[in-house]
């Protein structure tokens, strides 16, 4: 088999730590025990070599051999294909992981994206856009809650669309947004509670506080 290497950012600022995305890529190669390395790219600048891999200047990206990657969600499926822990082999399972995927990408992550980038922006926003931001994503929570409320997982058991609709949530839950939404909240207590997404955690936050000593010692 391949190396797989993860690559990420050296270094970021405290308010993202714990939420960039190589932390998606991260918890599924700790769910399924696959062997990986980290690489790292500058923050600051992104250069051509940079590009060829992630066309938009962002992270993560993952190098499977002579294979290259981006977008978490094309990432996450095609660590599905290596192991039966991240989506299952069966046509009918894929296919459930496969438009869970998308629904936590395409569907909520839409939502929650501008929301969370005018909370971001700390109550600076436009009061009528963030109430209609809010309303966007109040309709998606709330269609989300029965769904959950039937089943423990997305897509029968485990998979990486629950990795990615978690992610998610955790940023909708870090800015209040799931406290009147209590079955999501316990979907996502679920999720983090799993040993590998602490692992990952617990990794990125070393990964970028490494860095903090690496610039420190660099003056
Ligand atoms: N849709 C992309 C989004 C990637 C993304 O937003 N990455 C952030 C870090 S979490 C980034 O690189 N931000 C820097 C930038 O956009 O310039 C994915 O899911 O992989």
């Amino acid at each position: 088999m391949a190396e797989l290497i993860l690559t990420t950012f050296d270094w970021v600022p405290e308010a993202p730590r714990g939420f960039v995305r190589d932390i998606r890529v991260r918890w599924a190669l700790e769910e399924a025990h696959l062997p990986y390395r980290v690489g790292s790219v500058s923050f600051e600048k992104r250069d051509d070599a940079d590009l060829s891999h992630q066309p938009f200047g962002q992270v993560p990206w993952l190098t499977d051999g002579g294979l290259s990657i981006f977008e978490s969600g094309a990432i996450l499926l095609h660590l599905g294909g290596l192991s039966e822990k991240l989506m299952p082999a069966d046509p009918r399972g894929q296919s459930e992981v496969i438009e869970w995927v998308f629904a936590a990408l395409n569907s909520v992550e839409m939502a929650s994206l501008p929301w969370s980038l005018l909370k971001f922006a700390d109550g600076t926003g436009d009061a009528a856009v963030a109430k209609r931001f809010d309303q966007f994503l109040e309709g998606r929570l709330k269609r989300l809650e029965p769904v959950l409320k039937a089943r423990e997982w997305l897509a029968g058991g485990f998979s990486v669309a629950d990795i990615l609709m978690a992610d998610v949530l955790r940023l909708i839950d870090r800015f209040g947004g799931l406290e009147h939404h209590p079955v999501a909240a316990a979907y996502l207590a679920r999720a983090v509670a799993r040993p590998a997404f602490k692992k990952a955690y617990a990794d990125q936050i070393a990964h970028f506080a490494k860095a903090d000593a690496t610039r420190a010692a660099s003056g």
